[in-house]
């Protein structure tokens, strides 16, 4: 295999070509621990906001198709440096190449689907109980939209809310995870070229790197009506609090702690491929990573044998070499709950398989086979470790899937109608999404993202998540010469 350059160094040289260079002194990367390039934090956030606030009051009266030809430009230039910026991914997260490139590839998804929406924000209009009125609900812009994203995918989500955010006239304000933030600044300057090229209002989007603090004011400040928030869900407690103090609207996408029912008649084949993918890929660390499996009785030993086989060669490296799935966690710490959720697996009588630590920030993702669902299993651990758990009849599957605090993705692996039909019912899976047939991970971005109870209830990205980020405004007119009153009324003067 070829020598690859350090991280860091390539990194920067990219950067170059993306014509965007940082001086060096960054955060050490996840592949190799080599430094990143330096994106220093934001001096004044107070400044950005004013920034945002004064091209929020030119852009909510740009044409919203008009907006959205912005979008489609900004998608075109994502598609021209979709190998160097999904490279810049892949270094700075530790996610192996296909999957970086597949993050750009989400952000000109999301462009195209907002670019068409932008012809399409319809309202409604209502009949009127009063004669000679008309009664009708229009959705205006909002105003600054502050985007709070994680490390785990450093600019898709984002895109999600930015290209939506924008087309519905909003400005908008980016707060990136202090573990990501060179693709964040990569992803904006090329924003911002191509917002001055159409002519947008200056100061459009602000990039406000940063950490804690920085959230922290954008929570606070009553010029931002909507605070997009992903991440944890001690982060996501805090920002909701915040951002309800002053009566603001938080969108959020916290944890999640996906399950897959394994039923018995199952294709094993297609279960192997989707549960690997699912608990192992980007090395655990997506919120819809399947980090629970619910098993029939009559399928376990079958699959955790195959499953067993399937991770023991699972390519573990270098996320940059071909042919790599599986690159490192994030950092140390990462790698440290990892190690420290196995041992309280092993403590509670677990059966681990897998997970240890190689070098670096590098380990091997764990199966865990468990006696129940304890509190651990119920936790979000953010690391490739899959806890197994066994099931006797399909009421006690489903009242295990639900039974953590957390609502976001969830699965179903059987050829039987009627527990397919069932998981997809009321009282089946409780989260915002659920798949037959298929692992947890990877949503499409035309469909709502999100889910419930912990997880913090927004949606975001297609379907008609876009109404989070505008005003709804209930329109009535009298076109006659008198005047009716609702509820019949009687008036005289
Ligand atoms: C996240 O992990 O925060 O469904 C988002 C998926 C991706 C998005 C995950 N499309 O896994």
């Amino acid at each position: 295999m070829t020598q690859l350059p350090a991280a860091g160094a390539e990194a920067a040289a990219l950067l170059e070509t993306l014509g965007c260079p940082l001086a060096p002194g960054g955060r050490p990367s996840p592949i190799d621990g080599s430094a990143m390039p330096l994106v220093p934090d934001a001096a004044d956030v107070d400044a950005a906001i004013a920034r945002a606030a004064a091209a929020f009051a030119e852009w909510r009266s740009v044409p919203a198709p008009v907006r959205g030809a912005l979008v489609r430009r900004f998608g075109d230039a994502l598609r021209e440096q979709r190998e160097p910026l999904g490279r810049l991914v892949a270094i700075e997260t530790g996610k192996p190449l296909s999957e970086g490139v597949g993050e750009v590839q989400e952000m000109i998804d999301i462009c195209e689907f907002a670019t068409g929406l932008s012809r399409q924000l319809y309202g409604l209009t209502i009949a009127s109980e009063r004669p000679e009125h008309h009664m009708r609900e229009m959705w205006h812009p909002l105003g600054p939209v502050a985007i709070i994203s994680a490390f785990n995918f450093p600019v898709a989500v984002w895109a999600w809310n930015a290209a939506i955010a924008l087309v519905c006239g909003d400005s908008v304000i980016w707060k990136p995870s202090e573990k990501t933030p060179v693709t964040a600044h990569a992803v904006h300057a090329l924003f911002d070229r191509v917002a001055a090229e159409c002519g947008a209002p200056a100061g459009l989007s602000q990039l406000v790197p940063g950490g804690r603090d920085t959230g922290a004011v954008l929570a606070a400040d009553p010029r931002i009506p909507l605070v997009s928030a992903t991440g944890s869900v001690p982060m996501g407690r805090a920002v909701a609090q915040a951002v309800a103090a002053r009566l603001g609207r938080s969108l959020l996408e916290l944890g999640g702690n996906a399950a897959t029912i394994v039923a018995p008649s199952a294709d094993l084949d297609l279960a192997v491929r989707a549960i690997a993918f699912g608990a192992a890929g980007t090395t655990g660390q997506r919120c819809t990573t399947m980090r629970r499996l619910i098993v029939h009785e009559s399928v376990c030993d079958a699959l955790l044998a195959r499953l067993k086989r399937a991770y023991a060669s699972l390519p573990i490296g270098d996320p940059r070499a071909p042919g790599m799935l599986v690159g490192p966690l994030i950092d140390g710490d990462a790698v440290s709950a990892m190690a420290t959720a196995l041992e309280r697996a092993r403590a509670e009588g677990g059966t681990v398989t897998g997970g240890e630590h190689l070098y670096g920030n590098y380990v091997r993702p764990a199966l865990a086979e468990m006696p129940g669902q304890s509190d651990l299993v119920r936790e979000e651990t953010f690391a490739p470790i899959l806890y197994v758990l066994r099931y006797s009849d399909f009421a006690e599957a489903i009242a295990l899937q639900r039974d953590v605090p957390q609502g976001l993705s969830s699965s179903i692996l059987t050829n039987d109608l009627r527990e397919a039909e069932a998981f997809l019912s009321a009282t089946g899976s409780d989260c915002g999404i659920a798949n037959v047939n298929m692992g947890t991970s990877g949503a499409e971005i035309g469909g709502a993202f999100g889910g419930e109870k912990e997880t913090g209830g927004g949606r975001e990205s297609g379907s008609d998540a876009w109404k989070a980020y505008m005003r709804r405004q209930t329109q009535n007119v009298n076109f006659g010469r008198s005047l009716p009153l609702a509820q019949g009324v009687e008036f005289e003067v």
